[in-house]
């Protein structure tokens, strides 16, 4: 029995509550791979629930579903669900109560909680490592509501089909579920062409901060008062670590976000030149080789400076 299929029966064998779960501030791959799940799980389980300690970006309000998402998980669950995350404590609750967890990932750090893990860093997103499971425990049942999630955190994912490590599993994944009734164009349409201008008000701000360093990185900094200036908050922001990143020459591409006053997030990208997870799990944080986060405490200056100063490290 391989992985996949201890998974699907071990779903399957479950009579008491699910939880499906992922990491706090939501991305595409995040919300797709809950809402895949749940939507499916739902047409077989009465007792199905769906928890994100975040609120959806609104650019990923229009899936199916996302309406149903609980904010805070609700007592005791049998079986619960951990999709996109590489550790129970990236869903950001304290107290999460469960018989038993498994995990479905792609992150290339992580913890192993169980026998029926399914863990592959060679997927493309973590809506791919979903779509394997629910292939297998009934294809038919594979429908536009549990596709749109999935493609939408495949799509998001790879930043639209610019990034991966195996492209033909993300396009095999593409075309199948291209094949279940969903409209990719509209898909990408509501993701990627709908900002606010309150958005752009606060690109301008955070592109006056683009600085590059000896032409290998270049990052920008989302100051807690540009957010406040625009009528935005740090979720407007997640696709702006792409701007640093398109710089030429560039081989990565640093977003440093204040949260909270001397509390900074760090969004880490690369053009598959150095691996960017390794850095950030020695922060703390982790992720994949082309793209990582990490949290660090400090005033901007030193922040900055210690994140790049280790990354130029790299280079020499
Ligand atoms: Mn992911």
């Amino acid at each position: 029995m391989d992985a996949v299929e201890r998974i699907v029966n071990r779903i399957k064998s479950e009579e008491g509550r699910i939880g499906i779960i992922s990491h706090f501030d939501p991305d595409g791959d995040a919300i797709g791979s809950v809402l895949g799940m749940y939507n499916f799980l739902k047409k077989f389980k009465s007792n199905v629930e769906v928890i994100l300690k975040d609120e959806v970006p609104y650019l990923f309000k229009f899936l199916p579903g996302s309406g149903e998402i609980m904010r805070e998980p609700d007592g005791f669950y049998d079986l619960m669900l951990l999709l996109d995350a590489s550790d129970i404590t990236r869903t950001g609750f304290d107290k999460i109560e469960y018989g038993n967890l498994v995990r479905i990932d792609h992150h290339k750090t992580g913890t192993s909680y169980s026998d029926f893990d399914y863990l592959s860093e060679k997927a493309p997103s973590a809506t791919v490592l979903v779509l394997d499971i629910l292939k297998r425990y009934d294809e038919f049942a594979i429908t536009r509501e549990v596709a749109e999630p999935l493609y939408a955190g495949l799509l998001t994912d790879t930043g639209g089909f610019k990034y991966g490590r195996d492209f033909k599993i993300s396009f095999e994944a593409a075309l199948y579920l291209a094949g279940k009734g969903i409209d990719c164009q509209d898909i990408a349409q509501k993701i990627f062409l709908r900002k606010k201008l309150n958005v752009f008000k606060l690109l301008s701000l955070a592109l006056e901060t683009l600085t590059v360093v000896e032409d290998k990185i270049a990052y920008i900094i989302l100051r807690k008062e540009f957010f406040a200036l625009t009528g935005t908050d740090s979720s407007d922001s997640q696709s702006f670590v792409t701007y640093p990143l398109s710089v030429d020459d560039v081989a990565v591409g640093i977003k440093f976000t204040e949260a909270d006053n001397n509390f900074w997030k760090v969004s880490l990208r690369g053009k598959n030149v150095i691996d960017l997870a390794e850095i950030a799990e020695e922060f703390g944080g982790g992720g994949h080789k082309n793209a990582a986060g990490l949290r660090i405490t400090g005033d901007e200056k030193t922040v900055v400076n210690t994140v790049v100063s280790r990354i130029l490290k790299e280079f020499q």
